[in-house]
This record gives structure tokens, C-alpha cells and sequence, in this order.
């Protein structure tokens, strides 16, 4: 069967096991294939392929709705549901989204990018349903790392409690994006192994193998057999099953016939459930099954045969590993210096900080709130913890910011990585509210350093400043380079070219582009550029002689233009009874889309090329 044919999952209803499994293959290979030349998330999806077709071949969506948390691994989901054809374009500028988007296809029930939504958004549409007096199936799909997250023991805690109709399916890998760590690991870990090793699964197997399957319909007579399943993983499940949700499992999620028997079984059910399935992570392709570091989690295009990820040949590395080096150094020097990653040590490049500090290495799981309180606590007792966090996961640390960090004035170091516009994984992932939202915040210290060298003095200066500190970093690449340790004083900014026409204020990634327009307009208007590296407190002093000097000052920011640092600056300005221009060029009030970080920049008129004309328009009018 050609994959590209599949209209929608109603084929797989007629489809015996050995047909299933032979689907799993071909789409095992389409993802393999696809992700290769357009990168995306790979182990992920090759672990839910027969889980995947399992539940379409169960329920009827968009009927009953199949909510993915995360929904990185909804790729199977997306084929089945007619949406094959356009994996040529999957996470690129107007193609399909990597995640479950409404607007795609009604089979996307909800959309997520950030972990742990999809019990709560379950339960909603479960109690939706109930007082609709509607009777379709809810069913989320959720992974160990992301039950893990504080959001879902909270909607853990309320299913319990609702006796309403509600399917969990527990997707446990025992990976997070690396391996997975905390209690309730430990605690899955434990019935993994018994499952795998004791008695009790042949025992399952025994009662699963009298179940007959007539043609591919399973026999409905399992009713009185399910107890005795059960009653077999009781006391390990009893986590859930003390909550009020029953739990049933563990399960090979590989194999077809014990999945469609409990999933049939849960059909059935009036109450919440829960299946726990176990999978393997990257199945089907021997570097990702091998991993155990994440590297295949999220990828770029791919060498199949090898491999090897293809990479333009050049002399940079990305901000985190830039960060992540200057850590290592640091903590060399002051041994309190502690970093918390909550679940991306891979992507913030800290393994290699972990393998020669592992005393002064903690991840927190998927648990932003968590990490950023723990690092609070650390820092009352005389620690100097480093949370190393993105700048979209941010999002969901802010009271811990505010409540604990802020207003207890405590010395926490925040590295915000993936500041700026990140790229494929679009909307849900941009780093482009920090900013906005920290700016209000007292007490903070917030700072966008313009390279490596820069970057290594800001970290030693807030390792030196017993404040909270903010340090913002991109997605992008850069060189690397060494120097010894100097402070960089708080709140100052520096000129890095002098003009006398016009001057133009920026942080980061952008005073690259920034040198680049200063070119493009040298033979017309002469520009000075202003890094300003501390975005608060800002170098009042510096941008006061500013305001005297020019009458054109523009300022230019990857962040959101309601609330950024140019509205702040033009506030100040006010004040100050400024009578010239102030120009900010920023993201427009609307979500971002996925697209190449430049094709993004472009389309937002924020390329070193639109601004250029801008300004070049802008200055005209004046004369
Ligand atoms: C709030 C939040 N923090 C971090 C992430 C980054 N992230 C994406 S997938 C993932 C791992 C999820 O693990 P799990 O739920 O076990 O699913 P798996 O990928 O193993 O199937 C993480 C940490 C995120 N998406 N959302």
C-alpha cells in the first residue's frame, strides 16, 4: 500500500495483525525516510507507530478525539489521517506543523509543543462531553517524561475524583528526551522489570492467548478476564489506582494483539483509566534505538545509512555549548556554582558539564516550576544555582520568578536559551515573550551578551553579583573564543561603532545584522550602533547622551514590540522631554510560525535588508 493513498483510518478497521504489522513497517520507513531530509522528531514517532495504528484502529476520530501530549510523536497519527503527501514540507515555512494542529485536520483534537497539557484538556473535553450528553471516547496519550510534569499530577488529582469516562494511555519509554529520571520513574521502572522478568507476564500472556480474535475482531468475551489481569500489576500501579484512575498493564506496545485487547477493554469502561504500554524509543532504526542520550530525539537531516547528521562544515557552535563552556570554567573556579536543567540537558549541551560535575548537576524532569523554586531554596542556603532553561519553557516558571527569585532578591543565575525566533518547531517554541515578561519584574537583572567573549564575562559577573540574574542567549551559532574572566558592570552598554546621523540600539544575535545595515547605508547616513547588553537596568548615563547627540534612534529587537525594550526606552524618553524619533522594529502582536530562522526574520521585515530600507525611508522623510 502506498502510504501517500491513506485518505483517513477507517481502512485499518478491516486489517488482520499480520497487516498491521506490515503497515508499521512501511510507515516506520516513511518517517525514517521523511525526517532525514527535513529533520524533526524521530525517536519519538518510530516508538508510537503500532500504538498509533492501535488506537485508530480502536476508536473513530475525530469522533472520539486522540489528544497527544507534547504531540512531538503524533507523525503516525498525521498519515493515517490523509496527511502523508505533505511530509515533503513537514516543519518548514508553510508546511505542516511538527506538532497536532486544528486547523489541519479535525483528527487534531488539541494542539500542544509544550509537555502535559493533554490530561487536563482530556478531562475538559471528557466533562464537556458528559453534560452534552454526547458518548464519545477522550483519550490521552502521554509520555513518562511528561507525567512526570506538575500539570499533569494536578489533572491526575481531578480525573480521579470525576468517575467520568477517560482513557489514558501512559506511553512509558523510560526515556524523557534522555533518559528519565525521579520517583515515579523509579516506580515505572520497577513494574517494567517485573513485567520483563518474573512470571506474571507469561502469566498475562497465558490469559491474553485464550482470548480468541475472530477475523480482526477481538472477542468480547474478555470481561471476566480483565480483573484477573489486573489484579496481577495492582500493587505496583497502585499510584493511580489510589487516585481513583484503574490501572491496567504494563503492555507490550509492539504487539498488536495485547494492545487491542486492553484497548477494547477500556472502551468499555464508564470510569477513567489507565493503560500502561511500554515502547521502545527510536524502534526500528539501530541509531535511535541505541540512544540513550537523546541525540535522536529531535534531529536534523540525516545520512540513513550511516547516520551521520549533515552539517554545514563551520568554525561555530551553538550559544548553549558557548554557555555550557563557560560553566565548566566557572565552577572550577567557585565549586557553589550548581546547574539545573529541567529535562533539556542535551539540547543546552550540558552532559559534558554533567560528566565533570556530576555533584553539581541536577535535572529536575519536566518541571520548570519545580527547577526554578529548587534553585531558589539552593540559593537561600548558600549555593549559586544556574537554571538553564528555554526561553518558551520560561513561560511556565514566571511566579517562581516573580514570587520566590525576585522578591526574595536571591543570588539565581537563569540562562534563557532559545531567546529569539527558534525556527522548525514554530509558534509553540519561540523565545520571543521573556523579555516582555521579565522587563516588569523588580530586583532582575536581564542580560543578552553579543558573543562568547561577552557571554563568559556576564555569567562571571552574575556569579559575583548575589542577585538574580538573567542571561539570554539564541538558537544561533557562533565562534567561540576565550579570554580571562573580567566583570562587565551591571546596567552598562557600549558603543561598538560610532556614526553621527543616526544611532541604532539592539542586543544579541541582532548586532550582527545590525553591522550589516550599518554597510548597507554607509554611503548615505551615518550609523552608530549601541550594544545594549543589559536590558535592566539600562546605562541611563549612556543613553541620556544618546538622546542629546541624535535625533533618529531606532531600535531593533527579536522579541515582541508591546513591552519590549524599545518600549521602555521610548517610555524613558518621554520622561526625559525627547523631541527627535524612536523607531522600534519588533515582532508584531501575533504568533510566530514555524519556518528557517532567517525566511521567519524576513517575512516579520526584521532581515538586515527590510530594516535597511526602513531606515533609509524613515530618514528621508526627515530631510
Ligand atoms: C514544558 C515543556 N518542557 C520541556 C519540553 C521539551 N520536551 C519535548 S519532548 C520532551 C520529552 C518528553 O518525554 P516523554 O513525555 O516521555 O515523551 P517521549 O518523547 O519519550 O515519547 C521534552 C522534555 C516541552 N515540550 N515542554
Amino acid at each position: 500500500m502506498d502510504i501517500k493513498n491513506i485518505k483517513n483510518p477507517s481502512f485499518l478497521k478491516k486489517l488482520k495483525i499480520k497487516d498491521l504489522e506490515l503497515l508499521s513497517n512501511n510507515i516506520r520507513k516513511y518517517i525514517i525516510d521523511s525526517v532525514s531530509i527535513t529533520g524533526g522528531h524521530l525517536s519519538s514517532n518510530l516508538g508510537v507507530v503500532d500504538l498509533t495504528i492501535a488506537l485508530h484502529k480502536v476508536f473513530d476520530t475525530p469522533k472520539d478525539k486522540i489528544i497527544f501530549d507534547v504531540s512531538h510523536q503524533c507523525y503516525t497519527h498525521k498519515i493515517l489521517t490523509g496527511r502523508a503527501k505533505e511530509f515533503d514540507k513537514l516543519r518548514q515555512l508553510d508546511g505542516l506543523s511538527g506538532f497536532q494542529k486544528r486547523e489541519e485536520s479535525p483528527h487534531d483534537a488539541y494542539e500542544a509543543g509544550h509537555s502535559s497539557t493533554s490530561l487536563s484538556a482530556a478531562l475538559g473535553m471528557a466533562l464537556a462531553r458528559d453534560k452534552q450528553n454526547k458518548k464519545n471516547n477522550v483519550i490521552a496519550v502521554i509520555g513518562d517524561g511528561s507525567m512526570g510534569n506538575g500539570l499533569s499530577y494536578e489533572a491526575l488529582n481531578h480525573i480521579g475524583s470525576t468517575k467520568t469516562k477517560l482513557i489514558i494511555i501512559l506511553n512509558d519509554n523510560e526515556m524523557s528526551i534522555s533518559k528519565n529520571v525521579g520517583g515515579l520513574h523509579n516506580n515505572l521502572d520497577k513494574i517494567r522489570s517485573n513485567y520483563k522478568y518474573n512470571n506474571a507476564k507469561n502469566k498475562t500472556k497465558d490469559i491474553l492467548n485464550k482470548i480468541p480474535l475472530i477475523g480482526s475482531k477481538i472477542s468480547l468475551g474478555i470481561t471476566n478476564l480483565k480483573s484477573s489481569i489486573k489484579k496481577l500489576y495492582l500493587k505496583e500501579g497502585f499510584l493511580f489506582e489510589e487516585l481513583g484512575i484503574k490501572y491496567y498493564g504494563p503492555i507490550n506496545g509492539h504487539d498488536y494483539k495485547e494492545m487491542l485487547i486492553y484497548l477494547e477493554m477500556a472502551k468499555k469502561e464508564n470510569e477513567p483509566v489507565l493503560i500502561h504500554v511500554i515502547t521502545e524509543k527510536g524502534k526500528g532504526y539501530i541509531h535511535s534505538e541505541q540512544d540513550r542520550l537523546g541525540s535522536w530525539h529531535g534531529v536534523g537531516p540525516f545520512d540513513i545509512e550511516t547516520g551521520k547528521f549533515i552539517k554545514k562544515e563551520e568554525n561555530k557552535i551553538t550559544w548553549s555549548e558557548v554557555i555550557s563552556n563557560h560553566l565548566i570554567d566557572l565552577t572550577e573556579k567557585n565549586n557553589n556554582l550548581t546547574v539545573i536543567t529541567p529535562a533539556m540537558a542535551g539540547g543546552s549541551k550540558l552532559f559534558k558539564y554533567k560528566e565533570l560535575y556530576p555533584d553539581n548537576f541536577i535535572d529536575a524532569g519536566i518541571a520548570e516550576e519545580h527547577a526554578l523554586v529548587l534553585a531558589n531554596g539552593m540559593s537561600i542556603e548558600g549555593l549559586i544555582p544556574f537554571v538553564s532553561i528555554y526561553s518558551t519553557f520560561l513561560q511556565r516558571g514566571y511566579d517562581q520568578v516573580i514570587h520566590d527569585i525576585a522578591r526574595m532578591n536571591t543570588h539565581v543565575i537563569i540562562g534563557i536559551d532559545r531567546a529569539g525566533i527558534v525556527g522548525e518547531d514554530g509558534e509553540t517554541h519561540q523565545g520571543i515573550y521573556d523579555l516582555t515578561f521579565l522587563l516588569p519584574i523588580p530586583n532582575l537583572i536581564i542580560s543578552t551578551p553579543k558573543d562568547s567573549i561577552e557571554a563568559g564575562n556576564i555569567l562571571y559577573t552574575a556569579m559575583l553579583s548575589k542577585r538574580p540574574f538573567a542571561i539570554r542567549y539564541s538558537k544561533e551559532k557562533l565562534e567561540y573564543h576565550k579570554e580571562n574572566y573580567k566583570i562587565v558592570p551591571i546596567g552598562s552598554w557600549e558603543i561598538l561603532e560610532k556614526g553621527k546621523d543616526a544611532v541604532i540600539i539592539t542586543y544579541g544575535s541582532l548586532l550582527e545584522k545590525a553591522k550589516m545595515i550599518k554597510k548597507n547605508l554607509s554611503k548615505t547616513i551615518d550609523l552608530s550602533i549601541v550594544n545594549a547588553r543589559y536590558l535592566k537596568p539600562i546605562d541611563e548615563k549612556l543613553y541620556n547622551k544618546l538622546l542629546k547627540e541624535y535625533k533618529n534612534i531606532f531600535i531593533y529587537e527579536e522579541n515582541t514590540k508591546i513591552n519590549s525594550l524599545g518600549s521602555y526606552l521610548v517610555n524613558y524618553a518621554e520622561e526625559k522631554k525627547y523631541k527627535g524619533n524612536i523607531n522600534i522594529f519588533a515582532i508584531k502582536d501575533e504568533f510566530i510560525k514555524q519556518g528557517k530562522r532567517e525566511e521567519v526574520l524576513k517575512l516579520l521585515e526584521l532581515d538586515e535588508k527590510s530594516i535597511t530600507n526602513k531606515i533609509k525611508n524613515i530618514m528621508k522623510k526627515k530631510d
